[in-house]
């Protein structure tokens, strides 16, 4: 089948209620899993935790990992901690991005950034110990021989390093001070953005028992889908800036203009499909249904962000 009559399949997806109850259903399983992990009444660090992780978030790379997992043939029981241990390094990531130091935002999904909340010495303490924990979580996996333990585990140190989450946070912090180019905005989502989408699949597909092909299809998925989510969230930043003065961050928007981001995000979109349908494995409507998530948010500020996020 074609991208394009892959992309119209899974347009209608998004639309049946199965699709969105599965979503649901694995949002709920992360959020439950995420809220035993930190009781509520353990003290201020753990508060400030428990607001970082639990006050909102889509579990998109969550749910991607779990998928990997069930599209690979594995246990999404045993894919639960992997999954926590994602979005808390994802969490960790917004509370430290919204720092001082890094964007020095106000607000996240329209409530006050953990440090306007909780102090800035108590949101970086938040943010490192739910590195921590992530490791310690996903370390703790079971029922899954203990080599693809470590490779998940590798595998996760590489997407969060120099090459990874850290190196590309790095590369944007200098480079909106330097002078943005097209080469260097499409490093920094690579690193800053995708690589953590791409670490989400193979740690569900390492933990699901995932041949060498699939792991790098769906490792492909994740890297193209992680630059298409990168270009919605600056399509989702150029609408709600609106009025507002302008140069603050250069984005892809300012670089490539609306309809430059468009036709790129729907190119790597298609790319990202593409990547599932040339290797074996289960069904396909969950990972290709989200690619038309990331889709329809690029044309309509919608749930879960107001403004001034990463
Ligand atoms: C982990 C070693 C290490 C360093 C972290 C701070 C940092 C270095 C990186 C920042 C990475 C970052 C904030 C990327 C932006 C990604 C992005 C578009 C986030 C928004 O994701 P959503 O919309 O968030 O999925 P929700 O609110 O739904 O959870």
């Amino acid at each position: 089948m074609s991208a394009a009559n892959l992309a119209a399949r899974a347009q209608e997806n998004t639309s049946s209620a199965d699709f969105r109850r599965r979503l649901r259903e694995r949002q709920q399983l992360v959020t439950r899993a995420l809220d035993e992990h930190f009781p509520p009444g353990s003290g201020p660090l753990a508060a400030a935790i428990r607001e970082a992780l639990l006050a909102d978030g889509k579990r998109l790379r969550p749910i991607l990992c779990l998928e990997a997992c069930a599209w690979v043939g594995g246990s999404v029981k045993a894919a639960l901690p992997a999954a926590c241990a994602i979005e808390m390094i994802h969490k960790m990531t917004l509370v430290h991005d919204d720092l001082p130091a890094m964007d020095d935002a106000e607000t996240r999904n329209g409530r006050p950034a953990l440090h306007k909340q909780h102090g800035e010495a108590l949101a970086i303490l938040a943010g490192d110990a739910l590195l921590v924990h992530a490791f310690g979580l996903l370390a703790s996996t079971r029922g899954v021989p203990a080599e693809r333990v470590t490779v998940a585990i590798t595998r996760l140190c590489q997407a969060l390093g120099t090459t990874g989450l850290a190196g590309g946070q790095a590369l944007d912090v200098l480079s909106q001070a330097e002078g943005v180019t097209p080469e260097k905005l499409d490093h920094v989502h690579t690193w800053k953005t995708a690589s953590l989408f791409e670490a989400a699949l193979v740690i569900g597909a390492e933990v699901g028992g995932a041949g060498v092909s699939q792991v790098s299809a769906l490792a492909r998925y994740g890297m193209l889908l992680g630059r298409a989510f990168q270009i919605s969230d600056d399509l989702l930043d150029a609408q709600d800036e609106k009025g507002k003065a302008e140069g603050e961050v250069t984005n892809y928007v300012q670089l490539h203009g609306v309809e430059g981001a468009r036709i790129k995000l729907r190119e790597l979109l298609n790319q990202a499909v593409s990547a599932l349908t040339s290797v074996e494995g289960g069904d396909i409507q969950l990972l290709a249904g989200i690619t038309e998530l990331v889709w329809e948010r690029s044309w309509t500020a919608g749930e879960g962000h107001h403004g001034n996020d990463a």
